[in-house]
């Protein structure tokens, strides 16, 4: 086999199968964020990207795809429950998230980890060339660098955490937190969302490990005896989106006449409130629910002057906690419905699906409002998103403190989504912003996601990456 230059390793891979109708196999390209935001890399020659391909037991050889090489990483169905719904959804994620919901810590879906981030890392080393650079991405394989290491001393690891790291009161829960700290340390480059990320997790290595730190670089001991310390740097790499492709749609006829039928269909209120989340207990839409209905019921809003869209796509379903908050999210949509809806309006437009891109830049289109009250996000690309589509400079974004964009996205109506009074307020305050004021912030917000894209992030990270590998060589 041909080995790359560039690896990506990441849980999955960016396709998803597909069986046609005559039981033709082949693969698509899969929708989310990371694969967008890592298209600009693997465009270049000479990559692959190491993954699982979505279904379990698929124990397939590495083919071509886009001018890339995929290699698939099988993963049983027992695997999938402990690994991935047990350790990196069902401890990892609520920990890492200030455990919004209790953290569940059981030694057989640490087992799990260890061992299926001991495949990845395999597979990674196999498919690298000497001297080459993996870059590793996300919690499912936070011991993926270290691994790797071991395997493969001559390769540069980059690993790239892509939700928030916890302070160190919260992180010292974890059983195998040295094991995890460790384990990251194996790559050069850390990256973060935010510079408050960087820095916990410099904390919990002084204090757990006791290696010391200065500004972003951490000095690593060998693991043999007299050998030689090496340093690894830890800092923040905002993740942002591909706003020109947002631009695009969001000047499309298609997509604006839909922005105007969606509107009509609404019965045409007066203003139009978004949200767009995962259906997961960090993006606060229960907190969202509530403020907006208590302005409902304090007559501060009325239905037919104002509609909430919620699209809340389908996440993680198997997973205890998720399937619970679907059934509070909807018993309450329910109930707020039942309280306000008329023949003609709906209090709240609950959409438990999920939608193309065009139909997405629509509703940012249509949305005078977009609320983003995450209790904690690694960053939340819905909220650049957003104002990416915002051509005409018009809408107001309310964005949560607790989400990385809130660093850059000064201009946003800021919201501390656990204070419901203060939501309140602020979301009657977007209702009401002038259009001067919604234009001023709205240019702001613009000019930072602009300058900043998705492009620009992987380029400061790879470039840092090669400073490591030049130093080396
Ligand atoms: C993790 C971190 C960090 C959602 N519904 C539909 C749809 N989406 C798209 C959005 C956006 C993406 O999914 C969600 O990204 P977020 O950043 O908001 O949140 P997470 O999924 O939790 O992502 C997060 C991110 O990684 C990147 O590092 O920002 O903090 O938690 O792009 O538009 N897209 C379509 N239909 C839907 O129904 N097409």
């Amino acid at each position: 086999m041909s080995r790359a230059d560039l690896v990506v390793v990441a849980n999955r891979l960016p396709v998803d199968r597909v069986v046609s109708p005559d039981g033709q196999e082949s693969w698509r390209r899969s929708p989310g964020g990371l694969v967008t935001a890592l298209e600009p890399v693997m465009r270049k020659p000479d990559r692959a990207w190491v993954g699982w391909g979505g279904q379990p037991d698929l124990d397939i050889a590495p083919f071509d795809f886009e001018g890339a090489r995929l290699v698939p990483v099988p993963l049983s169905g027992a695997e999938i429950e402990s690994y991935y719904e047990g350790f990196a959804n069902g401890t990892i994620w609520p920990l890492y998230h200030d455990v919004i919901a209790a953290p569940v810590y059981r030694r057989s879906w640490w087992e799990s980890y260890v061992q299926v981030n001991r495949r990845f890392a395999q597979a990674a080393a196999d498919a690298v060339e000497p001297g080459g650079v993996v870059w590793v991405q996300d919690y499912q394989l936070q011991l993926v660098p270290k691994l790797l290491r071991e395997l493969r001393p001559d390769v540069t690891i980059g690993y790239f955490h892509h939700i928030p790291f916890p302070a160190y009161g919260l992180y010292s829960q974890l059983p195998w937190r040295r094991q995890v700290l460790e384990g990251l340390l194996g790559a050069d480059v850390i990256g973060f969302q935010r510079q408050a990320d960087a820095g916990n997790f410099q904390r919990s290595v002084r204090r757990v490990l006791h290696h010391t730190t200065r500004s972003s670089e951490i000095v690593v001991p060998s693991a043999e005896e007299g050998g030689e310390s090496r340093i690894a740097v830890a800092k923040a790499y905002p993740i942002s989106i591909d706003a020109q492709s947002y631009i695009d749609l969001a000047q499309d006829p298609k997509v604006q006449a839909r922005a105007v039928e969606i509107r009509q269909q609404l019965g045409d209120p007066q203003t139009i409130l978004l949200g767009v989340d995962r259906l997961d207990y960090t993006k606060g839409i229960r907190h969202r629910l509530k403020a907006f209905g208590e302005l409902l019921q304090d007559g501060r809003l009325k239905v037919g002057g104002a509609t909430l869209v919620q699209v809340a796509s389908p996440s993680r379903q198997r997973v205890d906690a998720y399937a619970e908050l679907r059934d509070e999210i909807e018993l309450t949509v329910g109930r707020i419905n039942g309280d306000y809806d008329t023949m003609h309006h709906t209090a709240i437009r609950y959409l438990h699906q999920g939608f193309p891109r065009e139909e997405m830049v629509a509703l940012y289109l249509a949305a005078d409002v977009m609320l983003v009250t995450a209790l904690r996000d690694g960053m939340n690309l819905v909220a650049k998103e957003y104002v990416a589509s915002r051509i005409d400079h018009s809408g107001v974004l309310l964005l949560s403190e607790f989400a990385g964009a809130a660093d850059e996205l000064t201009s946003a109506l800021l919201v501390n989504p656990h204070d419901i009074d203060g939501m309140k307020d602020l979301i009657l305050r977007a209702v009401d912003m002038s259009p001067g004021e919604q234009s001023r912030r709205m240019r702001a917000l613009r000019r930072r996601v602009l300058d900043h894209d998705v492009e620009d992030w992987s380029h400061d990270f790879l470039s840092d990456i090669d400073k490591v590998r030049k130093a080396r060589a």
